[in-house]
């Protein structure tokens, strides 16, 4: 329950954040300026999600004055390589990742970064390959192959096309939990939230036919309860997706097949990259798919670049 000076973050447009009180209502808070959650650098302090305290000033304004401690959250690099991170939801009790095999394409090594962050932060994640009316024969293996080897690895997967509305299975996905909605730009997110809502809660646009991607439609978080309860978290669609926080030794851990294999070999701190007595390299194309390895090392080559930036 939420005290009289306690709301819950519940759309962050980046200047104010909607704070929902205990009465219900919604009211736009502005942040203070030196609000900072140590050992966090952010772009935005307060994320959807967060329990926050408010107080409100003799002119009418209120105001953010701190964060209550966070359950989870899952934070990204806002280019692969920048300093700067950015807080995509807190207090969630899943990740949907929305990926497309094309229209626009979203990469494995995409999806893969944003499931090791989830694994990292011990977030449940789950994949939706979206437009599957889309798809031609070859992109339709494509799907079943991937689809296969995220439900090996323990994500549920589920293929979909959002704007025909047929969304039960995911609906029942949803329901009573805090899900953030996460995904390249124009992949179909909020189409998906629309339709599982049965209305439309909030604005889609077409993607660039000329450069195959989305147009950022989405440009602010906001997290909409489900009448049968939970909420679900629809955000801005996102480029890159780097890691953070992640040392070299630790990035095997985040990929659970990588991690299985990796107790054989010969020295604890291997980063299996050609090491004697590595378990892992032999692995790769065998029950290591080939892009799960270079997802792998995409990360590691990031951790090593900004060391010596
Ligand atoms: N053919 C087809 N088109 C879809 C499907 N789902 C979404 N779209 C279309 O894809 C475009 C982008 O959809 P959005 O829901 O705005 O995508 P988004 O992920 O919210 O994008 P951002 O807000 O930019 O991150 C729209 O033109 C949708 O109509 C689908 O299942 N099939
Ligand atoms: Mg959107
Ligand atoms: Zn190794």
């Amino acid at each position: 329950m939420l005290c009289m000076n306690e709301g819950l973050a519940i759309k962050s447009t980046g200047s104010t954040i909607g704070v929902l009180r205990s009465d219900g209502t919604v009211v736009d808070c502005h942040i203070k300026g030196n609000l900072r959650i140590a050992g966090i650098r952010s772009t935005n302090p307060v994320a959807v999600g967060d329990r926050v305290t408010i107080e409100q000033q003799a002119d009418g304004t209120t105001w953010i004055t701190s964060i209550l401690p966070r359950r989870n959250y899952i934070i990204r690099r806002s280019t692969n390589l920048s300093k700067q991170s950015h807080i995509l939801a807190a207090n969630i009790d899943q990740v949907a990742l929305l990926v497309t095999i094309n229209h626009p394409v979203t990469s494995t090594t995409f999806i893969d970064r944003l499931l090791a962050t989830a694994e990292a932060y011990s977030v449940p994640a789950m994949l939706i390959f979206n437009k599957e009316d889309l798809l031609d024969a070859t992109e339709e293996n494509q799907l079943y192959e991937l689809m296969r080897l995220y439900r090996s690895l323990g994500y549920p997967s589920f293929a979909i096309s959002a704007l025909n509305g047929c969304v039960e299975e995911i609906k029942h996905e949803f329901i009573g939990k805090i899900t953030l909605l996460s995904g390249n730009s124009g992949v179909g997110k909020s189409t998906l939230l629309n339709a599982i809502f049965g209305k439309d809660m909030t604005r889609t646009g077409d993607i660039s036919h000329a450069h195959n991607k989305g147009m950022h439609t989405t440009t602010f978080s906001e997290m909409y309860p489900l009448p049968e309860g939970g909420w679900v978290i629809d955000t801005p669609g996102i480029k890159g997706f780097g890691t953070i926080d992640m040392q070299r030794e630790e990035v095997g851990h985040y990929f659970k097949e990588i991690f299985a294999v990796s107790r054989n070999c010969r020295f604890s701190n291997c980063i299996h990259c050609g090491e004697n007595g590595c378990a892992v390299l032999p692995e790769v194309g065998k029950s290591i798919a080939y892009s799960r390895y270079e997802s792998y090392m995409s990360i590691l080559n990031d951790i090593t670049e900004t060391k010596y930036r």
